[in-house]
Order: structure tokens, then sequence, then C-alpha cells
């Protein structure tokens, strides 16, 4: 099933005329209607007729977060407050948030592609679906929500935490379908199976996102859950989730391109690679009324396919992040994303999706502390010292086969590691307090 099928099915060329036609009208709209672009523009010498073909984007300056915020809160819209419909904005844990303004345009374009990706994870009118993202500033409630209203899906806006009420609804409205983030699902999981009502749910769709999930981590809560769960790609600075979402395939996250142009740069360098180079997202909104963006740098690292997908979409496929630049751990000199330490992690039977990385530093030098817990079942191995030792050493010299650097694990007992509502914060850098 697809929502809009004659756009999801474009030829390339196709895909491409529309970009470059959106592209110029986007460059003029911007150069006319917001006054940072406009100087912007002029000082990099860009005037919207430079623009002949999609490769011209390359003079466009790129904008960052920064400029986000020295133009908090209302600098960036490009149209006066009478049409700004909603504002979000950012969960920015320290500062001022970054604000986006939405047109009414905007947001039936919003959820146009949301309906689009909850489509093509396989959620229809039958679906009751149960929304534990955070309802308010946070773009990912209100997002799936309208996307899954439009596709006549049953939605339950049961918003974030009181799990056990989350649970009781679950059982009670039949839910069928979970929009949360990963860590969030794991956790109503677990929670479920100790109140012995697991056996009770009916959810056969997870409809994840917002924060990075390897598959292994997926397969975890897949096996806990019995669901098929699908993830979904996007950020409060480009609307929020609907950027990107992965079809029943799983082979990569479809972008919506007839509304987000992406690139791929060097996150050094800033210079553009060629198509299916692993680097640094940057999206242009190529329809965006409200607050419209050229060349956001995103700071997630991954790699795009072009080739058209066994779901009959066309528009092309990215990869799940591989995390963002600033969440790379420099560890000893050493580049280290924590998603490759939970592939590791998650490909041990005895071992439960619930970790903690811990940075510091001692004479110098960085050290990082693996904590990880075993699952229940496992849970007697803490009194079994030899066995706990060949498994702690099986784990150590993967980790270090695959990080390149020594790490020091720790393995716990069940359930003393946090768990988490919304976005895990599973990083604990001591290296700058001492
Ligand atoms: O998390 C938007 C969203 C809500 C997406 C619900 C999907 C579902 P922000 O809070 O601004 O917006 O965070 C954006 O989260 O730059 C990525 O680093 C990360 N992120 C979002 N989705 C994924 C994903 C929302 N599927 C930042 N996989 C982005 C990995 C993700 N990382």
């Amino acid at each position: 099933m697809m929502f809009q099928k004659d756009l999801e099915t474009m030829p390339r060329g196709e895909i491409e005329k529309i970009q470059l036609e959106r592209l110029k009208r986007l460059v003029a709209y911007c150069y006319d209607n917001v006054p940072f672009y406009h100087d912007r523009l002029d000082a990099a010498g860009v005037t919207p007729d430079k623009i002949k073909t999609l490769d011209d984007i390359k003079y466009i300056p790129y904008t960052t977060k920064a400029d986000m915020r020295d133009n908090y809160p209302f600098g960036l819209f490009a149209v006066p407050q009478s049409k700004i419909a909603r504002i979000h904005a950012s969960s920015g844990t320290t500062g001022k948030p970054t604000v986006v303004g939405y047109t009414k345009n905007d947001l039936e374009m919003w959820s146009d592609c949301m309906a689009r990706l909850v489509t093509a994870a396989g959620a229809d009118e039958n679906t009751i679906v149960q929304i534990c993202f955070g309802y308010g500033l946070f773009t990912g409630a209100l997002g799936l929500h309208y996307g899954l209203e439009k596709i006549g899906a049953t939605v339950v806006p049961s918003s974030s935490g009181n799990t056990e009420k989350q649970i009781m609804l679950m059982k009670d409205f039949g839910t069928n379908a979970l929009v949360s983030t990963p860590s969030y699902a794991q956790y109503i999981g677990e929670l479920a199976r100790e109140k012995g009502v697991l056996g009770d749910l009916k959810l056969k769709l997870g409809l994840f996102g917002s924060e990075g999930c390897t598959i292994e981590m997926r397969n975890a809560i897949e096996n806990t859950l019995g669901l098929f769960a699908t993830d979904n790609y996007g950020m409060s600075e480009l609307n929020g989730p609907g950027v990107s979402g992965e079809c029943r395939e799983r082979c990569g996250m479809h972008i919506n391109e007839d509304h987000f142009l992406a690139e791929i740069i060097d996150p050094q360098t800033g210079e553009v690679l060629p198509r299916g180079s692993e680097g640094e997202l940057v999206i242009t909104t190529l329809t965006k009324e409200g607050m419209p963006v050229l060349r956001y740098r995103t700071k997630d690292i991954t790699r795009i396919d072009y080739e058209p997908c066994a779901c009959g979409r066309t528009f092309a496929r990215m990869d799940k992040p591989k995390g963002r630049s600033d969440d790379m751990l420099k560890i000893r000199g050493v580049n280290v994303f924590p998603s490759q330490i939970e592939t590791v992690l998650m490909s041990f039977e005895e071992i439960a999706p619930h970790y903690q990385l811990i940075l510091t530093r001692e004479n110098y030098s960085d050290r990082l502390e693996i904590k990880v817990e075993l699952k229940e079942a496992y849970a007697g191995m803490l009194d079994n010292f030899p066995k706990l030792e060949e498994l702690h050493t099986k784990i150590t010299k993967e980790m270090k086969t695959v990080l390149g650097i020594s790490t020091k694990l720790t393995l716990m007992g069940s359930k003393t590691l946090e768990r988490f509502q919304g976005k895990a914060k599973r990083i604990v850098d001591l290296r700058s307090s001492g």
C-alpha cells in the first residue's frame, strides 16, 4: 500500500525535475523573504538565478544550528505571524531551543509525509495506535498523530510516561501499534513482562524513531514485544519526523525527496561527497513556507542509496544514521560510534538491551567503561565466577576487534541501569569535569 503512489514511484528523472523547479523557487523565496538568507546569499555572491542545475546547490552556504539559535525565536520565519499556524521547538537541553513555525500548508505537507511513512510501515485504518511520545513542543507526537489520523488509523494520544497505565490501555483497547522511542518500547515490554501481561498485548507494529537503534537492538525489541518494527527519521529543524522512514523491506529509510533534498558532505571539510559515500546528511526543505531551510547540516552520519526499492518506491533510501558527528566518541584518538558498541553487545545472547557508556580521563588517557545488564535468565551467572569471566573475556575481545581499542566492561544484574521514557541518555562523559 502507498499513500501517494504516483509521487512515491516517480522515475528518478521526474523526481529531479521537480526538485530543481522547487529549489529555484525556494532560493528566490528565501532571498526575498528572510533577511538572514538574503545577506548570506549576497555574501556568497549567489543570486537566485545562479541555480540552473541541482548541482548548483553547492554555491549556497550551509545553515547550522548556531544560525537558528542566533535568530531565536522567529528570525528565520519567511511569513508574518498571522500566517503561522503552529510553533514547535527542539528539546535543546542547554540554552535557547531552536524554534520552527509552520503555515497551514506546511502542516498539510507534514502530515502527508507522515501518512506516506506510516503506510509504508504497514499501518492502515485497522491500526489502533498508542502514541507514546511526549505531546508538546516536541515534534514527535503531533507529527505521527496527524499522519496516522490522515490514513484513518485509530489514534490514542497517550503521551509518554505513566507506563503501567500505558500497558493497561494497550491491553484494554487492543492497541496493535506503538509509536515511541525504541528505548521506551523496550521498557514497556520489560514492565509488561514483569506484570505478567505481556501475552495479553496485541501489538503487531512498532513505529519507532527519534533516536538511533541498531538492527540488533531492533531484534531484541521485536522479540520482547512480538511486533514488526520500522524506523523513521527527522528533526525539529526540518518539521520533525517525516523526513524519511522504512518500508516493510527495511533496507534504508525512504526520503520524501519531493519535499526534502538530501546531500552527503564531508563533515570536516564541508565538501559534497559523491553518491554512495558515507558522510554528514545535509537537507534543504523544498516546499516549506513558514521556515524554509537551505542546506541544513544535520550532523547525522549516513549514506544514501538511489536505487529503486523492492517495494516499488523510487525515493532514495538513507541508512539508519550511524550516529551524530558530535556523539562520536574520540577515545585515545580513535573514533568510536556508540552504535558500534551496541551492535557488539547485542550480538551476545546473555546480554540485555540496557547499557551505559562512561568516559573518564586518567593519567591524561581516556577510558571507556561499558556497563551492561545481563538478561534476567542469565542473572545466576553473577554468582558463577568462571562462567562470568568467560563471557566477560569474549565480549571484551570482540569489542577490541571491532573498535580497535581496549575498554573496561562491567556486567551488571538485571534492572540496575536507568530506563528511559523518551530518548535514551546512554553516554556519561566525565572527561571535562575531571
Ligand atoms: O527526534 C524528530 C523525530 C520524532 C523523528 C519522532 C522521528 C520520530 P529532534 O528531537 O530534533 O527531532 O532530534 C533530531 O534525533 O538529528 C538524529 O540525531 C536523531 N534521530 C531522529 N530520528 C532518528 C532515527 C526528532 N530514526 C535528532 N535514527 C536527529 C537515529 C535519529 N537517530
